[in-house]
């Protein structure tokens, strides 16, 4: 059964954050603070997606981000917004995202942590009215303060994750995120302009009856793969597939199933970014209890080698994820 919430009524994100302080070694507060910059972003984004239909920002923007993919603006506008909020927040020294090919430099390099972002994930959905998301990542970083930010912060590896999560803008929007003790899940009041606590420690159900995919792949799948899903299909497993990773991610971790995105011919090395789609995705999934995969090492346990590096992902329900690894 999914699980319900009961809970305290009318706890915002702040007071949330504020009163789980003492659950990081280092409670200097600067953490909390990087996070209620990341809530003020995403408020921001929000604002800027809830208005894409009525204003001209919606539709190919005509440059190609790094991976040469068509960009859309509100993609653009998503970066700048959050590189701003960063930037002026000053916890952060630097930043990598999905939408820039170099590390970005804040100017704030006394600050302690760094982060890595999709700040706008699903561009395909964006035109289109469809959930689309926010992911990140931070890392306390192993350079010496003072001095400039180094690939080196960024290549930790998914277990030394301090913190990661994501806003998903739905039906409603919601800020979810880890610091390794539990997820924690709130539902934006655009009234009130306040995040409140909605899902208190997030569990994910040990199996599940969806598995997400897309299927126009399947031909190219590996055959592993492609038995898994025929089994998934014998069951008469319920496919749902949004094609944002956030929404499809999220959705299977409170009902309960699979996201699989393998390898295929047009994208060897899978389509999903390790260091800011992945490594954060996979730290919410063991903290729900389920399990990430790229088919042999667990997400986190991949040492990563460059900033924008690919990786297959099968991610969700324990059990189905171990199904199909075998
Ligand atoms: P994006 O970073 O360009 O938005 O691509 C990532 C998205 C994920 O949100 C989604 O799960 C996947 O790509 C969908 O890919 P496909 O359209 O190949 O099914
Ligand atoms: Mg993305």
């Amino acid at each position: 059964p999914v699980k319900t919430y009961a809970l305290p009524v009318g706890v915002t994100l702040d007071r949330y954050i504020m009163r789980k302080q003492s659950d990081f070694s280092f409670a200097t507060g600067e953490l909390s603070q990087l996070l209620r910059d990341i809530a003020l972003a995403g408020k921001i984004i929000n604002r800027e997606i809830n208005r894409a239909g009525l204003i001209d920002v919606t539709g190919a923007y005509g440059a190609n981000n790094v991976q040469g993919e068509c960009q859309q603006k509100l993609d653009v506008i998503a970066n700048i917004r959050f590189i701003r909020a960063l930037k002026n927040g000053g916890e952060v020294c630097a930043i990598i995202s999905e939408e820039d090919e170099e590390i970005i430099y804040t100017g704030n390099d006394h600050a302690k942590y760094v982060v890595a972002m999709d700040p706008l994930d699903g561009s395909s959905n964006i035109d289109v009215n469809v959930s689309i998301g926010t992911i990140f990542s931070i890392y306390r970083r192993v350079t010496p303060t003072g001095t400039r930010a180094t690939i080196d912060d960024f290549m930790q590896g998914g277990r030394k994750q301090v913190a990661a999560g994501y806003i998903l803008y739905g039906s409603s929007t919601m800020l979810v995120y880890t610091t390794g003790h539990g997820i924690s899940g709130f539902t934006y009041d655009h009234s009130l302009g306040e995040f409140f606590l909605s899902h208190a420690e997030i569990n994910s159900p040990v199996t599940g009856t969806i598995y997400s995919c897309n299927e126009g792949n399947y031909p190219m799948f590996p055959a592993a793969v492609r038995d898994y899903v025929d089994s998934c299909r014998q069951k008469n497993f319920m496919a749902r597939y949004i094609g944002s990773l956030v929404a499809d991610f999220h959705r299977n971790m409170i009902k309960g199933g699979i996201y699989l995105y393998p390898p295929t011919e047009k994208t060897p090395k899978g389509k999903l970014r390790l260091l800011y789609e992945c490594f954060p995705l996979a730290f919410l999934a063991e903290q729900a209890g389920g399990r990430a995969s790229d088919g042999f090492r667990d997400i986190l346990d991949i040492e990563p080698t460059n900033l924008h590096q690919r990786t297959p992902l099968y991610i969700g329900a324990r059990q189905l994820v171990e199904e199909l690894l075998g």
